[in-house]
């Protein structure tokens, strides 16, 4: 609140471009540098507010009446620009419009809901394992596994037609590249934005959709009225925009953990059911996606500094999953913490609405590897894939030895 008596404190500005390559390849320096220049950090190069503290991220997440997502919560405000695609009625929306799009997914894809799924996904994952170990000791499990489990299972649970789901890696990639500004990560894609688009929207409308998934389901909402049925395929398109890449790179966070940490390896193999806890932690440890922006709706003062009405505001999630203010140890990947509380979903009222989901493809595929793999290590340099809100990979190369 805005304290009219205090004085206003002129935040630290910083030159730095998290979106330039050198950031975004590894974000670490700058997150601790943001951290630790202040509560607030002006970016001088696109006049925003930067919020790179976990009590402060948290903060702004929880009070969605200040720090709005209706104006889009990428760079571009939505106020004055016309956005890219017709706006998210998720992601860029608030209450009261938020609400009956919420509660209509939160059901869809409510733990409940999902445990008719858990038997199939299990035994995909344990085919998908058993295939990939026939073809050698050594593969890229980013696209063997990370990549391929997800498209494997999660097209159908939507219920898109068989066949062609080559375009949704590239339809999320150029999604969370808008979340930037239009630097030459977006320019790279453009030629493919139109063609793209037109490609997931057909996959949203009724007809096309499978009438046993989660794409079916929200129009069975629509028709019992708790959505209008022009809702309804924008609804269907936040599941294959929010649901793909983010689990592709949230599973590639925890095979890249514990390629690297071979005791948290042993403690998942004696211990299978730490796979949820291990997921949840590569996802604070990595955060898949690194920064959403929020506008404040009013001035605001935020750790004394005024954030004026009408402000974007960067959340650097994956800083605040690392401040060592909040967690012991930040940097350590280690099954033995208790990794709640981080902001790698999200908090609050826009909490990530699929991580139920997120979690049971996990569980699937990381326990099916903990009960065929002694030992997972790296066999050659990870790359990564740039993205202006992604942690992403292009490939993970793997040595495995298989469990007796
Ligand atoms: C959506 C959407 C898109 C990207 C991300 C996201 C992480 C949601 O279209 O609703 O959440």
């Amino acid at each position: 609140m805005t304290d009219l008596l205090a004085p206003s404190v002129v935040p630290p500005t910083s030159d730095a471009d998290p979106f330039a390559d050198e950031h975004l390849r590894d974000p670490g320096p700058l997150h601790r540098a943001l951290r630790e220049a202040g509560p607030v950090v002006h970016l001088a190069r696109y006049d925003v507010h930067a919020l790179a503290r976990y009590e402060e991220v948290h903060a702004a997440l929880v009070d969605w009446q200040t720090f709005e997502s209706g104006a889009g919560v990428g760079l571009s405000n939505f106020r004055h620009e016309k956005p890219w695609r017709p706006p998210s009625l998720l992601l860029d929306a608030d209450p009261p419009a938020h609400d009956a799009p919420r509660r209509v997914l939160r059901e869809i894809l409510a733990p409940p809901a999902l445990r008719r799924l858990s038997a199939a996904w299990r035994s995909v994952a344990e085919d998908l394992v058993d295939d990939v170990l026939a073809q050698g000791a050594e593969f890229d499990a980013y696209a063997a596994l990370a990549k391929a489990f997800p498209l494997r299972v999660f097209p159908d649970a939507v219920g898109l037609p068989p066949g062609d789901r080559d375009n949704l890696l590239p339809y999320g990639n150029v999604a969370f590249n808008a979340f930037g500004p239009r630097n030459a990560l977006v320019a790279a894609d453009a030629h493919r934005v139109a063609e793209l688009s037109a490609w997931v929207n057909a996959q949203c409308v009724r007809e096309v959709l499978d009438d046993d998934g989660f794409g079916a389901r929200i129009w069975a909402a629509a028709d019992r009225g708790d959505l209008t049925h022009e809702q309804a395929p924008l609804v269907v398109r936040s599941l294959l925009t929010a649901g793909v890449d983010t689990t592709v790179h949230g599973l590639s966070a925890a095979l890249y953990a514990f390629s690297t940490h071979p005791e948290q390896w042993q403690r998942l193999r004696e211990r299978p059911e730490l796979a949820r806890v291990a997921f949840d932690e590569a996802v604070r440890w990595q955060s898949p996606v690194q920064t959403f922006f929020r506008t404040a709706t009013t001035d605001v003062t935020v750790a004394g500094t005024v954030i004026r009405a009408g402000t974007k505001i960067l959340m650097f999630l994956g800083s605040a999953n690392r401040d060592p203010a909040r967690w012991q140890d930040p940097d350590r990947f280690d099954l033995a913490r208790d990794p709640s509380g981080h902001v790698g979903f999200g908090m609050g009222i826009h909490q990530c609405v699929g991580q139920h989901v997120a979690r049971l493809e996990a569980e699937a595929l990381l326990t099916a590897l903990a009960r065929r793999v002694e030992r997972i290590e790296l066999a050659g340099e990870p790359e990564r894939h740039l993205n202006n809100t992604l942690r992403a990979w292009a490939s993970l190369p793997v040595r495995v030895h298989r469990a007796a």
